[in-house]
């Protein structure tokens, strides 16, 4: 009731426990991870997003921001009960300026809703993941993969400037000029420092000619290394900038998809040499405007604001790696198709193709964000999804093991987990250590200085140093 009164006093909206809102609210993307907030408050003004972090601090409960609520270990909900949520989701307003062509954008907008706007504005458009529901700020803090970022970068490439309210309640903008260590923090590890309000986001002209395909790999046992080989070559050396792919596989097949920035002949150019190597086919291509790629990838309707919601009950975990080849190569094979392809329950796993010697991720300054996985040449995640019920004991430990033979072989220097593909089977230290590698020092130290209380810890949140 307290916290109530203070957020009442603040004239700050808050969800009636119950009330549709609050069922909306509180409805996490990935259903076998639900918690229950102490209270949900719903600011639609700067001043409200302040006053409720004031609010959690002075009465002593972690305070969490949520956006789209699709992380696959609901920390939009604080990853455990009790958490003060600060549901941004009505804060969805994107504004670009046409002679600039920066965007400010505020930090409850939804991808899908992004790019109608981005486009629809100045036919202007930044990198980022499929699902339109998932919240620009938990992807764009994290880094920010989708099938446009061979081209064109991670999401959080795309970052100018961040407006960011802080523990003590102050709103503070940082940019490469401006509290450049804040900066830096925010992008690779952003949730652990403040509440983003708003984000300067420079764009790029949406590319008139986008075309999206399938292509088929027939894999078998005795050939499937041998094919891995032929794409880490590939990716490595040949793959062109304009080409977005990642693997698809579940136990039934195994394809290729994405996005080619250019027309169908160029495309097939383009993958002809793999295609060649590996006996694989063009099953499907499809040229379309930029909007009508994403619209493809979304799977349902691009333009999402509030109200959403969209919820599966899964268990996924990740893998950046620096190859597939060799020992690590062959032990990730050997369980695929010795172990995986039995499984009954429903699995797939999505190998993205994030480096390469032509890719925008590797060709970035890594020191400008802390996302720490930028030398990794994949992003492989492997989801599991429960179509009835929840996902037994066995379903966990299948994937657990796959990810133990797969790294076996491997130093702890050598691979990472994706924070946007979290594995929820890490304890804290072994999870910070796998989301923020060779960063980790300096962000805890950052921690201390931003956030010492750790008003906005989460269960793998950084630890401060101080
Ligand atoms: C991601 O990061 C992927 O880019 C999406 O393709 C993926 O979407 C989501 N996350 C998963 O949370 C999934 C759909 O949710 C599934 O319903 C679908 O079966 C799958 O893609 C394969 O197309």
């Amino acid at each position: 009731a307290a916290l109530e009164e203070c957020l009442s006093a603040a004239s700050t909206a808050v969800d009636a426990v119950g009330s549709d809102d609050w069922k909306l609210d509180a409805a996490p993307f990935n259903e076998r991870l639900t918690y229950t907030p102490i209270a949900i408050a719903v600011p639609t003004s700067v001043e409200q997003i302040q006053s409720a972090i004031s609010c959690g601090a002075k009465l002593g409960y972690k305070v969490t921001p949520k956006c789209g609520g699709h992380s696959y270990a609901s920390l939009g909900l604080g990853g455990e009960d009790g958490h003060l949520v600060i549901e941004l989701d009505r804060m969805h307003t994107v504004k670009l300026d046409t002679e600039t062509n920066i965007a400010t954008v505020e930090s409850g907008t939804r991808l899908g809703h992004l790019a109608a706007e981005l486009f629809a504005q100045g036919n202007r458009a930044i990198s980022h993941g499929t699902c339109p529901g998932v919240g620009i700020s938990g992807h764009i803090l994290h880094g920010g993969y989708g099938l446009s970022s061979h081209t064109r970068g991670l999401a959080l490439d795309w970052v100018k400037g961040i407006n960011v309210a802080l523990a003590n309640g102050s709103l503070v903008h940082c940019s490469e000029d401006e509290n450049p260590d804040l900066f830096w923090g925010m992008l690779g590890a952003g949730s652990n420092f403040g509440v983003v309000t708003s984000y300067e986001l420079n764009t790029f002209e949406a590319p008139a000619n986008v075309t999206w395909f399938i292509a088929m790999l027939p894999l078998k046992k005795d050939n499937a290394a041998a094919v891995l080989e032929a794409l880490e070559d590939y990716t490595l050396n040949v793959m062109p900038a304009e080409l977005n792919m990642r693997v698809f596989a579940t136990s039934r097949y195994t394809q290729l998809e994405g996005a080619y920035q250019g027309s169908k002949a160029d495309l097939e150019t383009a993958l002809a040499p793999l295609l060649n190597k590996t006996g694989g086919t063009l099953a499907q291509a499809q040229e379309t405007d930029w909007i009508g790629s994403l619209e493809h990838f979304a799977t349902t309707k691009l333009n999402q604001t509030h109200p959403y919601k969209q919820q599966e009950n899964f268990y996924s975990k990740s893998l950046e790696l620096k190859s597939l080849t060799g020992l690590v190569g062959k032990n990730f094979v050997d369980y695929w198709f010795d172990v995986a392809k039995n499984q009954t329950m429903f699995w797939y796993f999505q190998l993205d193709l994030q480096g390469g010697t032509n890719s925008a991720v590797w060709k970035a300054d890594p020191a400008k964000s802390s996302y720490a996985h930028r030398d990794k040449l994949y992003i492989l995640q492997l989801y599991q999804r429960a179509t009835t019920g929840a996902i037994p004991p066995e379903g966990i430990k299948f994937f657990d093991d796959w990810v133990a033979k797969t790294t076996t072989s491997l130093p702890l220097t050598e691979w990472g987990v994706y924070f946007n593909y979290p594995d929820t089977s890490l304890n804290r230290t072994i999870a910070q250590r796998m989301y923020w590698g060779e960063n980790l020092l300096k962000l805890q130290k950052l921690k201390g200085k931003y956030d010492p209380k750790e008003l906005f810890y989460y269960p793998v949140s950084l630890n401060p140093v101080v």
